[in-house]
């Protein structure tokens, strides 16, 4: 029995939150690329490819590597980079900002009820910071960012995940142990950032990682559920019969880990 009790929540963004991918990042970087003149496009298959690496500046430059190899040699190409990804981010808040985005089943459910049982809420993404407050702001609630009690994102650790610096650099601004938290991720490279730092991990799969590997989740949901639109549970250990996972469900889970 874990003699630690629940404390915090610590939330992924992309792909966990919402399905910000496909419909969210690709769009935009594929504005960002017709924008400064260039022919490149990242349809929907080779975008699920593309997301073995995290990060949007790092994402660009695996692709170069793969499909544009004599770029890296330019001596400008960082700040191309850098360009690049700051008129992706432009166009990435101005889609969420329209409504472009809404949030996965059972999202806002759990994370108001978390609130109204006192637990404390936290993020650990690897996006970019402003695309973090525009998607909470325009898809979770006005003045929800001031929810969560940290949120770490993007260039704020030297390694973005599958390395676990995001989550450890979390959990000391909580000044929590990992036992008294609760982690929620959608992919394999978040949820190996979680375990790196000894989190237990609820995953919820998308379309995009649906096929990864989770033999170190606590359960593996098709997503959070809601009373009208129950999850579908892939694996792990068992939750409610149906239905939606609740404050209940997590902390019965969370009170039967091991520290
Ligand atoms: C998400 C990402 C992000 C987004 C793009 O991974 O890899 O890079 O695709 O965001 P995770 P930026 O859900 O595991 O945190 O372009 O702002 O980097
Ligand atoms: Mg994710």
């Amino acid at each position: 029995m874990n003699p630690v009790p629940l404390q915090a929540l610590i939330f992924d963004i992309d792909g966990t939150l919402a399905d910000t991918e496909r419909d969210g990042h690709r769009v935009a970087f594929n504005a960002a690329f017709t924008a400064a003149g260039l022919d490149w496009h990242w349809d929907v298959e080779r975008y699920g490819e593309l997301l073995a690496v995290t990060g949007g500046k790092e994402r660009i430059r695996h692709f170069l590597k793969q499909s544009h190899p004599a770029l890296l040699q330019d001596a400008g190409i960082d700040a191309r980079i850098t360009a690049l990804h700051k008129a992706k981010t432009g166009f990435y808040r101005e889609l969420v900002a329209a409504g472009g985005l809404s949030l996965r089943p059972g999202v806002a459910r759990l994370i108001t009820e978390a609130r109204a049982a006192g637990l404390r809420l936290a993020i650990a993404t690897t996006t970019t910071p402003e695309n973090v407050e525009v998607l909470l702001e325009h898809s979770l609630a006005p003045g929800s960012s001031a929810w969560f009690a940290v949120i770490g994102a993007g260039d704020v650790v030297p390694e973005k995940k599958p390395a676990a610096d995001i989550y450890h650099w979390v959990l000391e601004r909580l000044n929590l142990p990992a036992a008294a938290c609760l982690a929620f991720e959608d992919s394999e490279n978040g949820l190996r950032a979680a375990r790196g730092a000894v989190l237990p991990t609820i995953v919820t799969i998308n379309d995009y990682t649906a096929n990864q590997r989770f033999d170190e989740a606590l359960t593996v949901l098709s997503d959070l559920g809601e009373a009208a639109q129950p999850f579908r549970r892939l694996s792990g250990d068992p939750g409610p019969a149906a239905g939606q996972i609740d404050i209940e469900t997590l902390r019965h889970w969370h009170s039967r880990l091991t520290a």
